[in-house]
């Protein structure tokens, strides 16, 4: 009998120590996932605050930039062409913390696109038979827009009710369900693709679309001269050849420094036959020699046990900022 109950007594034992190890393993696993998230949620932490840094220290740069000198071009040492390149990054290590040797932990990478080397977007709302309506139709074409997508801007930014050809997009046409447009222009990209049919667009086509054009210029519809694409040039009603040419001449370290002497420079660098009266006119409508409006895209990196990334892309904005302050951020987008 007492054998039989030192049995039970050891058969117990057993099961609650056994059942103690595996509570103890699980507690053990939590614990330890708990402490992995804890650590990757303070690395990310880090990043976005690198990342953020990023844009502060572009916004300074481009606040001195402006104090040097009063031209913005491509060979600026702040000047990125696209958010992608690799070339004029801005790079910067990131240092371990409290390492007396300076450890590189990770990195920031910061780019610095002009914004008045696209064409302005909202002019897609000018009245049809406006030239810069049209500048918009040609520069979508060239780009793969389809013509009732570039209808459907239009009409999504005019402020009238009537529909543009080809199948226009307005408040008060069409069958249910019915669509209210904006009666204004877009402040973000994200509201582009909240027009029917803009985010089917292949990511190509809007890469595209993002590289030429702008939704960040407000008013403002001139392009730097001394940044702008050549497709923006050609859209804008340039030929090709005088387009190609400008960039030559750019490339070849001309430097259009102000509005009093652009069109002698242009003819210098084009050829006195090289420009048509109607190219005349455009350069002196749209063109200018500074930039206003800038995109900033800052990643950071650190390297933990896996690398732990944060970007952020903002917009700059050099002019129109309240209380006279001489660089405002008008958009952010944390990634
Ligand atoms: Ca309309
Ligand atoms: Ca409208």
């Amino acid at each position: 009998m007492r054998h039989r109950r030192r049995g039970s007594l050891l058969v117990v034992t057993l099961w609650l120590v056994t059942m103690l190890a595996v509570l103890a393993v699980a507690i053990g696993r939590f614990l330890s996932r708990e402490v992995r998230l804890a650590r990757y949620h303070t690395v990310r932490q880090q990043a976005k605050a690198f990342a953020r840094g990023g844009v502060y220290l572009a916004m300074e740069r481009l606040r001195q930039d402006a104090e040097q000198d009063e031209v913005d071009w491509l060979a600026d040492d702040w000047a990125s062409p696209t958010p992608s390149a690799s070339e004029s990054a801005w790079l910067i290590d990131v240092p371990s913390a409290g390492s007396a040797t300076a450890q590189r932990r990770g990195t920031l990478v910061i780019r610095i696109i002009d914004e008045e080397r696209k064409f302005n977007l909202n002019a897609s709302g000018e009245a049809p038979a406006d030239p810069l309506a049209a500048a918009a139709r040609r520069l979508l074409s060239g780009l793969d827009v389809p013509s009732e997508l570039a209808a459907r801007l239009g009409d999504y930014i005019d402020a009238d009710n009537e529909p543009r050809d080809p199948g226009g997009l307005e408040s008060d046409v069409g069958q249910p369900p019915s669509y209210i447009t904006k009666g204004g222009p877009l402040l973000s990209w994200s509201e582009l693709l909240e027009i029917p049919g803009m985010a089917e667009l292949k990511p190509v086509t809007l890469g595209a679309l993002r590289s030429h054009s702008s939704v960040f210029l407000g008013a403002d519809r001139h392009v730097n001269v001394n940044t702008v694409h050549p497709d923006v040039l050609v859209a804008l009603g340039f030929s090709s050849n005088s387009a190609q040419a400008l960039q030559l001449c750019r490339n070849n370290g001309t430097v259009f420094t102000d509005q009093a002497t652009l069109l002698t420079t242009l003819e210098a660098c084009l050829g006195a036959d090289g420009l048509t009266s109607e190219e005349t006119t455009l350069a002196g409508t749209y063109f200018a020699t500074v930039s206003n409006t800038f995109t900033v895209v800052s990643e950071a990196v650190i390297d933990d046990r896996s690398p732990v990334r944060a970007r952020i892309e903002a917009v700059i904005r050099r002019t129109g900022c309240p209380s006279d302050a001489e660089a405002c951020i008008v958009a952010w987008v944390e990634g």
